[in-house]
C-alpha cells in the first residue's frame, strides 16, 4: 500500500481580538489541513500553519510523496529536505540559526503519515509512539487581555468572553475558563500593559484561584533590566516564567538572577538552538510545539533531550483547531517528563473542522482520541465552509501589529515595548 494523493487544503476560522505584545488577533486566523490518502482509501490528517508561505512549501512537497510508503518516515524527511535544497543535510547537525521551515513543513506531513500508520495497524497514534505514560494530558487557562468585538465586526455579535482591560474582568475569564473547561492551572498573555499593571493582574488571580500554579508570557515584551526590577514582584506567585525577553542571550542574562524557572517557545525553539541554550543556562523549560519542532517524534526526541539536560518540558499553542489538538494530546499522553500542564489556545476558537465538533476538555484535560490514529475524522462540509472563509478573508499572513493599528494608529509593535 502507497500514498495515492496528497491534498492541502487552506482554511480561516473566526478569532477574538486576543491582545499580545504584537498587537492584537486579526478576525481570522489560519491553518492548512493536510490529507494524506493511501491506494487503498484510507485518509491521514495533519494541521499547520495556513500562511502563504507554508502553503507554498506544503503545495510543493505533497506531488513528491506520492508513491511513498507511510511508513517510511525517512524518505518523507529527505523529500521535505529537498524542498528546501538540503537532501543531504538529513546526516548533518541541525544549524545553530535553527530550521523553522522545513521542520514545520515535516511535522504537517509527519503527522498525517503517523495517523495513517495507526489507520493501517488499527492502533491509535499513541501506541504507534510508544504507548500511554498517561491517560489524559492536562491543558491550562489561557488567560488573555482582549477587546470585546472586533474594530471591523460592528454587525458581528461580541463573543461570551466579553472585554478584558481589567483585573476583574480578567478574573471573570479565568472563572469562565476554570468553570467551563476544569483548568488547574493559569497562564497569563503580557507584554500589553505596563508590567507592574500586568504583575496586578497576576496578583487578582492568586487571590481569586489560591494553590493554582501561574504563568505570565510576556513573549519577550520587557528588558533584562525591567525583568531585573519586576522579578521580586513574582515571589510566591509563579510556577515559571515565559519569555521575559526577545533573545537566548538575553534569557541567558536573565537565568543568572531569575528566581524561577523560565520558559520558552521564543528563543529555544529548534534543535539546532539547544547546544547554545544548554551553554548559557538560558532555559529550564521548553514549550515544544511540534508543528515547528518537526512533527510528534521530534517533541518525543526534544522530551528525551531536556532529560539529559534537566530541562522541563511542555508545549506552546497558537490558534489551532482539533486534528492540531488530538496530535497534541496522544504525544502528551506519550512523553513520560511532560511536566506541566500545557498550552492551548482550543477555548477560544468556536469553528471546528472535525467530525462531531468540538472536543471536550474536562478537568482541565483530555484524552488521546479513541480509535485507530489521531482517532478523528474530518467533517468535509465544514473543511468547504473554513476554506470559503479563507478565499473571501482577504488576510493571508498574521499580522497582530497591522490589526492594532486599526485602533491605534502610531502602534509599532516592537519590541522590547517595557
Ligand atoms: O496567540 O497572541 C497569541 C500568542 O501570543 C501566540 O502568538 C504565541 O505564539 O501563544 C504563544 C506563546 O505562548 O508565546
Ligand atoms: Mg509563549
Amino acid at each position: 500500500m502507497r500514498i495515492a494523493d496528497v491534498r492541502v487544503t487552506a482554511i480561516a476560522f473566526r478569532d477574538p481580538p486576543l491582545l499580545n505584545v504584537s498587537g492584537v488577533h486579526e478576525p481570522w486566523a489560519l491553518r492548512s489541513i493536510i490529507e494524506v490518502e493511501t491506494d487503498n482509501g484510507l485518509v491521514g490528517l495533519g494541521e499547520s500553519y495556513g500562511e502563504d508561505e507554508t502553503l507554498a512549501n506544503l503545495n510543493a512537497i505533497a506531488p513528491t510523496l506520492v508513491g511513498l510508503d507511510p511508513f517510511d518516515l525517512n524518505t518523507l524527511t529527505r523529500a521535505v529536505y529537498a524542498r528546501f535544497g538540503d537532501e543531504g543535510d538529513v546526516q548533518k547537525t541541525f544549524p545553530p540559526q535553527g530550521d523553522k521551515a522545513r521542520a514545520s513543513a515535516l511535522a504537517a506531513f509527519e503527522v498525517a503519515f503517523l495517523d495513517l500508520q495507526g489507520r493501517l495497524t488499527g492502533r491509535p497514534v499513541y501506541e504507534i509512539l510508544g504507548g500511554l505514560a498517561r491517560e489524559r494530558v492536562s491543558y491550562s487557562a489561557y488567560l488573555f487581555y482582549k477587546f470585546a468585538r472586533h474594530r471591523d465586526d460592528p454587525g458581528y455579535a461580541p463573543d461570551p468572553w466579553g472585554e478584558a482591560l481589567t483585573h476583574e474582568q480578567m478574573v471573570a475569564q479565568a472563572r469562565r475558563m476554570v468553570d467551563l473547561y476544569g483548568f488547574g492551572s493559569i497562564k497569563l498573555k503580557a507584554g500589553v500593559f505596563e508590567p507592574d499593571f500586568e504583575v496586578e493582574t497576576l496578583r487578582a488571580l492568586r487571590e481569586a484561584f489560591p494553590g493554582y500554579p501561574l504563568r505570565i508570557d510576556p513573549n519577550g515584551g520587557w528588558t533584562v533590566e525591567t525583568t531585573r526590577r519586576l522579578m521580586p514582584k513574582f515571589a510566591g506567585l509563579l510556577e515559571y516564567l515565559e519569555d521575559p525577553v526577545n533573545s537566548l542571550a538575553e534569557m541567558g542574562e536573565v537565568a543568572k538572577f531569575s528566581t524561577h524557572p523560565l520558559a520558552t517557545n521564543m528563543v529555544t525553539i529548534a534543535f539546532g538552538h539547544i547546544p547554545e541554550t544548554v551553554r548559557l543556562n538560558a532555559v529550564q523549560v521548553i514549550l515544544s510545539d511540534h508543528h515547528y519542532w518537526g512533527g510528534l517524534r521530534a517533541t518525543q526526541q526534544l522530551a528525551h533531550i531536556g532529560r539529559v539536560f534537566g530541562i522541563g518540558v511542555s508545549m506552546h499553542s497558537n490558534s489551532h483547531l482539533g486534528i492540531s489538538l488530538a496530535a497534541m494530546t496522544h504525544v502528551g499522553a506519550a512523553i513520560p517528563n511532560l511536566a506541566y500542564a500545557c498550552d492551548t489556545h482550543y477555548p477560544w476558537q468556536e469553528d471546528e473542522v472535525i467530525e462531531g465538533g468540538k472536543m471536550r476538555i474536562e478537568n482541565g484535560s483530555l484524552a488521546p482520541p479513541p480509535g485507530p490514529g489521531l482517532g478523528v475524522t474530518l467533517d468535509r462540509r465544514e473543511l468547504a465552509r473554513l476554506h470559503e472563509n479563507w478565499r473571501t478573508c482577504g488576510i493571508r499572513k498574521r499580522d497582530d501589529a497591522k490589526e492594532m493599528r486599526k485602533y491605534q494608529p502610531d502602534w509599532s509593535g516592537r519590541r522590547p515595548r517595557f
